[in-house]
């Protein structure tokens, strides 16, 4: 019958939903897990030795030989924490000044709400001292002066687990959220309070993921991927879905919305399919 047709088509188009918003689900959550290795490695080789075993010129190159550890990155950067009293021989040691993202009013940056944050001195700083090299453009930027960078700093070093931004324009103008680990001096107890945190930490390690060049990579390895359309959103704020990937989730008919989790309980998505022909 007609409706058994419907019925068909609604269940293929739920279970190719389900097994792409699945598999994007999984290499979140891998590439997830070896940023958390990362920061480990950076605790251990970088604040656990005097001097420093990692340069800038080690963390890329041993970030880019991991780099198929962590399928949808397109980079990772590392800030460290410096006070401001710590300011001036921290610029003097490094040989560079600490600088601000997005600082001149008429900035190209990615608008007016991340420009705003910080007046005056600030009583501290996370410049990025080590990245892959992608993104070495972000050496010696303060990223808690942007609002984005900074909201997942401070959740990062509180929580003591993985935290995402929602999707923002990064400074190289592409679309990206950023998952930040924080490294601490030595290990919070798991039941550490988080002023405990706060006082430990010592830096901030960011994977960057380039959601719309590497969801699409990632649909394109399945079969079947010319006939369906695929968007993803960030839905924490139900009112105001943001576009992660794709862009013509339009017309009405069939539709199947299927969950995604990538680990951040103060962060929703949600993957949509719809079929590309009308049957
Ligand atoms: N990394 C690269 N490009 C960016 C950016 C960023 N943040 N923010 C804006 N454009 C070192 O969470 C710590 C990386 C932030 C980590």
């Amino acid at each position: 019958s007609n409706s058994g047709a419907v019925e068909k088509r609604r269940d293929s188009l739920a279970s190719m939903c389900d097994e792409r918003a699945r598999m994007l689900q999984d290499q979140f959550n891998v590439s997830m897990n070896h940023l958390q290795a990362l920061a480990i490695l950076v605790n251990t080789f970088h604040h656990s030795q005097t001097p420093s075993a990692i340069t800038q010129a080690t963390f890329a190159r041993y970030a880019e030989r991991t780099a198929f550890e962590r399928p949808l990155t397109s980079g990772v950067a590392y800030a460290v924490r410096v006070t401001h009293a710590e300011r001036d021989q921290f610029e003097r040691q490094q040989g560079w000044s600490i600088k601000k993202m997005y600082s001149s009013p008429s900035s190209q940056g990615p608008g007016d709400a991340a420009v705003a944050e910080i007046r005056g001195p600030a009583d501290e700083y996370a410049p990025v001292i080590f990245a892959q090299d992608a993104y070495k453009n972000v050496i010696s930027f303060d990223m808690l002066s942007g609002a984005d960078d900074r909201e997942n700093i401070i959740r990062a070093r509180e929580s003591g687990k993985g935290v995402l931004t929602a999707p923002f324009q990064l400074l190289n103008g592409r679309l990206g959220v950023i998952l930040t680990y924080s490294v601490y001096k030595s290990e919070p107890p798991a039941n550490a309070r988080p002023q405990e945190r706060i006082q430990a930490a010592v830096g901030y390690l960011g994977g960057i993921f380039d959601i719309e060049a590497l969801v699409d990579k990632l649909l394109h390895q399945l079969a079947g991927k010319q006939s369906i359309m695929v968007n993803v959103y960030d839905t924490t704020t139900k009112e105001k879905p943001i576009s992660m990937y794709g862009s013509n989730d339009t017309g009405g008919g069939m539709y199947h919305n299927s969950t995604l989790n990538f680990g951040d309980p103060s962060r929703r998505h949600e993957m949509h399919c719809r079929f590309m022909q009308k049957p």
